[in-house]
């Protein structure tokens, strides 16, 4: 997937094994040092995409230590919204739209939820703790009329955007979080505020949200109008449905 392409890759404290191995070294071990040599982007998704499930497959993955965050930004920066001025918008077909602080979001009432991560690319990090407010209740609170069918997020970034039906939104499993293991959600991970819809590949989970809007029909996101499916339920999908670009 491109979207490793502007995005450092190393291990944060959230790394089980302590060991930034890298795909370079995966290839290696696969005997294909030379195609990591000429790594671009494209080359290494297309790793990811079919040599990371082989690798799995083939109990390799147990030897690999593939279970490691990436961080993920489409814009080339990490944005840092700061957290005064932070507000998360719930807007569109909604009867009370809500405009609010982080304050005032922390303020409400809060769920746990403790679900592996998984990237469409191959890479999954095991048992990752969140702690947020349903998003089905702040669509509670903002009240969804009839004609609203889908959602709509954005990113404090300003290109980031990602889609749910609404029935997808009321989920238990679908997470506006704040913290991250039990520590505010940091920077690189989306923080102060991101999306966590737990049953998805990652790419549904936006990072510095900003935004929900209730819409009339499902708008496709970043990356579905690059080709990934809209339904992107983690074994259910190919997250892919195009070569990739
Ligand atoms: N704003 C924003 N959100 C994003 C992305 C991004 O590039 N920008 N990448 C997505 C993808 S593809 C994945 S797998 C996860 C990665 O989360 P992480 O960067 O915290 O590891 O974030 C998702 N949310
Ligand atoms: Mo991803």
């Amino acid at each position: 997937m491109s979207d490793v392409a502007d995005s450092p890759d190393r291990p944060d404290r959230s790394d089980r094994s302590g060991r930034p191995v890298g795909r370079r070294v995966v290839l290696g071990l696969l005997g294909l040092g030379a195609v990591g040599v000429a790594t671009g982007s494209a080359v290494q998704g297309w790793f990811d995409d079919h040599l990371g499930s082989a690798v799995r497959a083939s109990g390799l993955g147990s030897v690999v230590p593939i279970d490691r965050w990436r961080y993920y930004t489409v814009t080339g920066s990490f944005p840092d919204p700061p957290r005064s001025g932070f507000r998360l918008r719930v807007s569109g077909l909604v009867d009370q739209p809500l405009d609010l602080t982080l304050d005032e979001l922390e303020g409400l009432p809060t769920v746990q939820l403790t679900r592996d991560f998984q990237c469409v690319t191959g890479w999954r990090v095991p048992d990752v703790h969140w702690t947020g407010v349903r998003l089905r209740d702040l669509l509670d609170r903002a009240g969804v009329r009839t004609e609203g069918t889908a959602l709509r997020f954005t990113s404090f970034d300003g290109d980031y955007t990602e889609s749910l039906t609404l029935e997808q939104g009321l989920r238990d499993d679908v997470l506006v979080a704040h913290r991250m293991g039990n520590e505010p959600i940091s920077r690189e991970h989306g923080g102060p505020v991101r999306l966590v819809v737990a049953p998805m590949y990652g790419y549904k989970s936006v990072k510095w949200l900003d935004g929900v809007e209730v819409t009339e029909r499902v708008r496709p996101g970043y990356w579905e109008v690059r080709g990934y499916d809209v339904d992107a339920w983690v074994g259910r999908s190919n997250g892919r449905t195009d070569p990739a670009t």
